[in-house]
Order: C-alpha cells, then structure tokens, then sequence
C-alpha cells in the first residue's frame, strides 16, 4: 500500500490546483483526466487546501471525486482538517482570495444576498452616510458567490457537511 502527503510546510495547497494535480500526478493518484487510479492505496492531506489560492473550489471537488472513487476502488482519502478549513468553517473569511468567491458566484440566491444588503443598509445608515457609499462596503466585505460560498461550507453545504 502507497501513500503520499500532498501538503505539509511549504507543499500547503491552498488554493492551487496546480499544485494539487502535480503531487497527485508525481504520486500516481490521478490520471490525465484528474480522476483517482491509486487502486487501493491511501492519500492523506494534511488540512490547508483552501485560502489565499484562486481554485480552492476545484481543489475540493477534485478530492471528494478522487475520494468517491478511490473508496470504490478500495482505497481511501483522509482529509486532514488544518486551520484554514477551520477558519471556514467557523466563517473566518479573512484569507478567502476573490477567485474563489467568483467561482461560486454563479449559483449566488440573489434574494440571500439582497436580504443581507437590506440587513447592511439597515444596521449601518445614518444620516450623512450615502448610500452608494454603503454598497460600495458591502460589496468589497461580501463579493458576488460570498453567500453561495458560505452556504457551501455550511453544515448542510457540499463541503461543509463533510466535516
Ligand atoms: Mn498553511
């Protein structure tokens, strides 16, 4: 049986599927088209695939399919949680580059994102505050896909729920 540490020190994926895809490859986990051919063998990653990096949306879609199949071809992936999963799942944003909301953009529920807006609007209005000065707040805190990205890492969410 194989196994390979695909991120530890300086090898953190975060957010790279560049570099994600090159050690799986140099490991023989994946084929050309990114799917699991490591039979029954072991991967452990060792936590900090998202943040900072722009594809962290694909690097987890990437492992939960090699996941499936590789449990189906007897092997397994044991995904690690480091503290930037944590950070998520605690919705600590602070590393979450703006690739990575765009990717979830897409799929945003644009009446969760104009009930936030309201709630925004709302807390923070005063008078002498205009309003295109308040959206202008709210879009750099809560860019396009930031709700559909939370709603992913939520507990109910495709990367969430896995936790
Ligand atoms: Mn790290």
């Amino acid at each position: 049986m194989g196994w390979c540490c695909a991120s530890s020190g300086l090898r953190d994926i975060h957010g790279s599927l560049g570099k994600l895809t090159d050690s799986l490859r140099a490991a023989g986990l994946i084929d050309e088209g990114l799917r699991w051919k490591g039979g029954k063998d072991h991967l452990v990653l060792c936590g900090d695939l998202v943040d900072r990096g722009p594809d962290d949306r694909r690097v987890l879609d990437l492992v939960q399919g090699a996941a499936g199949r590789g449990r189906r071809a007897g092997g397994r992936v044991h995904v690690l949680i480091g503290n930037h999963e944590a950070l998520n799942l605690a919705r600590d944003l602070r590393y979450v580059s703006p690739e990575s909301y765009a990717a979830f953009a897409p799929e945003e529920d644009s009446g969760a994102r104009r009930k936030a807006w309201d709630g925004f609007k709302k807390a923070l209005s005063k008078p002498g505050v205009d309003e295109a000065g308040l959206k202008a707040a709210f879009e750099q805190r809560c860019p396009p896909g930031y709700f559909a990205r939370l709603k992913a890492f939520g507990k109910t969410g495709k990367y969430g729920s896995c936790c």
